[in-house]
């Protein structure tokens, strides 16, 4: 993939703030995202959901639109100020890629936009602008068990992960952790604006797809509730993948299937990354513990189904596949090279050595 670039100034992103998903049944997803999830619902009508987590104070983190094909519509980032949009469309024109222009309330609780279809061919865009709504974050009278906090990051699926994080370190984003081979492949890059392992993952594989977005939690506890809210109705089979912990990120997972098949992961216990010399962690695709700590195999689904992702006429993109080896090949099966006991990466320090 060859990404455009440009030596104009990048637009100063301050973290990655909500996503438009666009689902074929409103309120199968009502039901899903505010009876299990217990996601707050700002506002609604018959066309779609605005939905925010227990600390957030803008109008929402996720749209429900309803339509024709289940997908993803916009993956929106928020700007540091108003006059970052300027940036970010003469960034973009630059760039060469399409650039519109919104006016306030395009979006209901949005302020100006600037959309964009960026060099991967995803729907992005930015804004700074927002409607303030109550912050639930001590209205614990109507949290429940599994209480969502806020949006953490996205996760998206992209054939060529080193030109996906040139683009994204054009956007003064950084890598906080990777998974690599010996051969210098990349699998998959974590990159982030505020200070968490990531704002989005860059997932090798065929693309432009969305691989899942992810809400945090405060506690493992609220996680493991949602497992047992979905067994109680009878619901489990809405579980892709964990509980368990991430290798990478450190973070304890969740992985839910929304009604339509879209990913969601919840999220909790990841780490500061703030300081300027955060280092970068980088993973061998075959230490089997990268994915999960615990050593639990990944399910094959988890690496092959990703959403469909629109332009910004609203029209699927075709996917380009990825030539790179990818990691499902590499991992299960008999390749024969993976491990489980090694020294330790993330610490640097010998097996077994004393502290
Ligand atoms: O599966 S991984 O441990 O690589 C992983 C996946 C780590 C953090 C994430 O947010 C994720 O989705
Ligand atoms: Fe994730």
């Amino acid at each position: 993939m060859t990404i455009p670039t440009t030596d104009l100034t990048p637009p100063d992103v301050i973290r990655c703030a909500y996503a438009e998903l666009i689902v074929s049944d409103l309120a199968e997803a009502r039901a899903f995202y505010v009876g299990v999830l217990g996601l707050v619902v700002t506002d609604e009508d018959e066309n779609a959901i605005y939905l925010r987590a227990f600390e957030e104070y803008l109008h929402h983190s996720l749209i429900l639109r309803k339509g024709p094909v289940p997908a993803l519509s916009v993956l929106a980032y928020r700007v540091r100020s108003a006059a970052e949009l300027d940036v970010a469309a003469a960034y973009y024109a630059d760039l060469g890629v399409r650039v519109e222009r919104k006016p306030a309330g395009f979006t209901r609780g949005i302020g100006e936009a600037v959309r964009i279809q960026d060099p991967l061919g995803f729907p992005i865009e930015f804004f700074y602008e927002a409607e303030h709504v109550e912050r639930f974050t001590r209205r614990y009278d109507v949290q429940g068990a599994g209480a969502i906090s806020r949006l953490d990051h996205f996760n998206v699926v992209t054939p060529d992960v080193p030109a996906a994080v040139a683009y994204y370190e054009g956007l003064n984003f950084k890598v906080s952790e990777d998974i690599e081979d010996s051969d210098k492949t990349v699998y998959a890059a974590w990159m982030y604006r505020k200070a968490t392992v990531h704002d989005v993952a860059l997932t090798g594989g065929d693309g432009p797809r969305m691989h899942h977005i992810a809400f945090a939690t405060h506690e493992r506890s609220q996680i493991l509730h949602l497992c047992d809210h979905l067994g109680a109705i009878r619901q489990s089979d809405k579980i892709e993948r964990g509980p368990g912990r991430h290798g990478v990120s450190n973070a304890f997972y969740l992985y839910l299937l929304d009604p339509d098949g879209h990913r969601i992961e919840i999220y909790t216990h990841d780490y500061y990354t703030g300081d300027p010399d955060n280092p970068t962690l980088t993973w061998d695709v075959h230490d089997n513990q990268r994915r999960d700590w615990w050593g639990t195999p990944v399910v094959p689904s988890w690496y092959a189904n990703a959403s469909t992702v629109l332009d910004l006429e609203g029209n699927p993109v075709d996917s380009v596949a990825r030539t790179d080896d990818r990691e499902a090949d590499v991992t299960i099966g008999a390749d024969g090279f993976s491990y489980t006991r090694a020294d330790d990466v993330t610490t640097g320090f010998k097996l077994g050595a004393q502290l």
